[in-house]
């Protein structure tokens, strides 16, 4: 009896933990990114690291604000230190190891993707209000 309860208890946590860990492995990007975005003397700083692609994919960051996206490399020997920002006519190569600030000004509302030269790496940058 007792240990029946206990099974059951078992594969309902199994079960849901296998759900949450489908939801969050999924193709969807997740709604919190990571903490690569500061603001330093009225400058909004992302820090995206390009190697082999970018991490992070998907920045938030503030509308409105002049904003700098720095992209670190390390070694960085693929197509990702070759970095398109499209929609601002940006194309940027990087330099095998270092960090490279590109100015994108203050922007509205929106998502600006990027890639790598030849389009396969993306990335994007949600401004929000
Ligand atoms: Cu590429």
């Amino acid at each position: 009896m007792k240990s029946t309860t206990v099974s059951i208890i078992v594969a309902v946590v199994l079960i849901g933990g296998a759900l949450i860990l489908t939801k969050g492995g999924g193709d969807n990007t997740p709604i919190v990114a990571a903490n690569n975005v500061s603001v330093v003397d009225g400058k909004q700083i992302i820090v995206i690291s390009a190697k082999g692609g970018y991490q992070p994919r998907k920045s938030v960051a503030k509308a409105g604000v002049p904003t700098i996206i720095r992209f670190d490399t390390k070694g960085t020997f693929d197509c990702s230190s070759s970095v398109r920002i499209p929609s601002m006519n940006i194309s940027k190569n990087l330099p095998q190891t270092g960090s490279t600030d590109i100015d994108i000004g203050s922007q509205e509302i929106a998502t600006l993707q990027g890639t790598c030269g030849m389009g396969m790496y993306p990335f994007e940058v949600e401004f929000q209000s």
